[in-house]
């Protein structure tokens, strides 16, 4: 399909995520699912080991190997495309010696000094994302004087940063973080300026799936699919690159509408 973005499906194989909390906390459960979501038009799966809900704990690094590793393992034999999702540098390297093709790290390369270095040591896509802090204080970190302005300048050092480590400009994703360090009024507004991201030159990925922002359209997280996959279709006309989802058969059936709008010319 033309310019489709892609569809990242969510698999947390966590006790503790806020929608989908412990509903894949064992390796075949997870693994089931994650085969579901592909059956579903999922183009990559993001593993997730660490819930970043606001207010979560960090877990032990050893235990989020744990969890990641056998579904890692799984999928990538079965020629799934896996994106790993942490901001750890000996998880990213477990992930990317296992074969994933990303990894997704939500602090952009502020939680682990040697994040970026081993990104440049391997043919992975980095996917970073605009980030204030951890979870137990990110919700205090909501303060911007333009929310647009401030993300774009704060990706761009992350950007900086990320080329002086040797990361080809290539391998790497930009992300808005929605959710992270945001309060609703922000995630919309940098929804509304997407095109200004998709500007900067990088693949854009957005995340906006069940946040709490979409609570006007759904009290519980599984309610907030439609208000999700309509996202995934707005995201798209803004030319981002994918958008990462949990319900991945909604999102890809409004994508589907979109391409019968618009055919193959856009
Ligand atoms: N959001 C969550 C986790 N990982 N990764 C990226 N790149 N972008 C996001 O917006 C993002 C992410 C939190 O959502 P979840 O608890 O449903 O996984």
């Amino acid at each position: 399909m033309a310019n489709r973005p892609l569809v990242f499906g969510v698999l947390n194989v966590t006790p503790d995520s806020f929608s989908d909390g412990g509903l894949w906390n064992s390796p075949s459960s997870a693994i089931e699912h994650a085969r579901g979501l592909v059956a579903d038009g999922a183009d990559v799966i993001d593993v997730g080991g660490e819930s970043t809900r606001p207010g979560a704990a960090r877990i032990d690094d050893g235990e989020e190997r744990r969890r990641v590793e056998p579904v890692i393992r799984a999928l990538v034999e079965e020629g799934i495309s896996v994106s790993l999702d942490t901001m750890r540098a000996d998880t990213a390297r477990l992930g990317i010696d296992l074969g994933v093709a990303y990894i997704n790290d939500v602090s952009g390369g502020l939680s682990d000094s040697a994040m970026l270095g081993v990104i440049a040591e391997s043919e992975v896509t980095y996917i970073a994302m605009h980030w204030r802090g951890e979870s137990d204080t990110m919700d205090a970190n909501a303060n911007y004087r333009d929310v647009t302005r401030d993300v774009l300048s704060e990706l761009r050092v992350r950007i900086d940063a990320i080329h002086i480590a040797g990361i080809a400009p290539s391998k790497l994703w930009i992300d808005p973080g929605l959710g992270f360090a945001k309060t609703a009024d922000h995630n919309w507004q940098l929804l509304r300026d997407l095109n200004q991201l998709v500007a900067l030159g990088y693949p854009v990925l957005v995340g906006a799936s069940r946040k709490r922002f979409l609570a006007p359209f759904g009290e519980l997280p599984t309610d907030r699919d439609q208000a999700t996959a309509i996202i995934s279709v707005l995201s798209a006309e803004a030319g981002v690159a994918a958008v990462r989802v949990h319900d991945v058969a909604r999102t890809v059936g409004a994508l589907q509408v979109r391409h019968s709008w618009w055919g193959d010319s856009r």
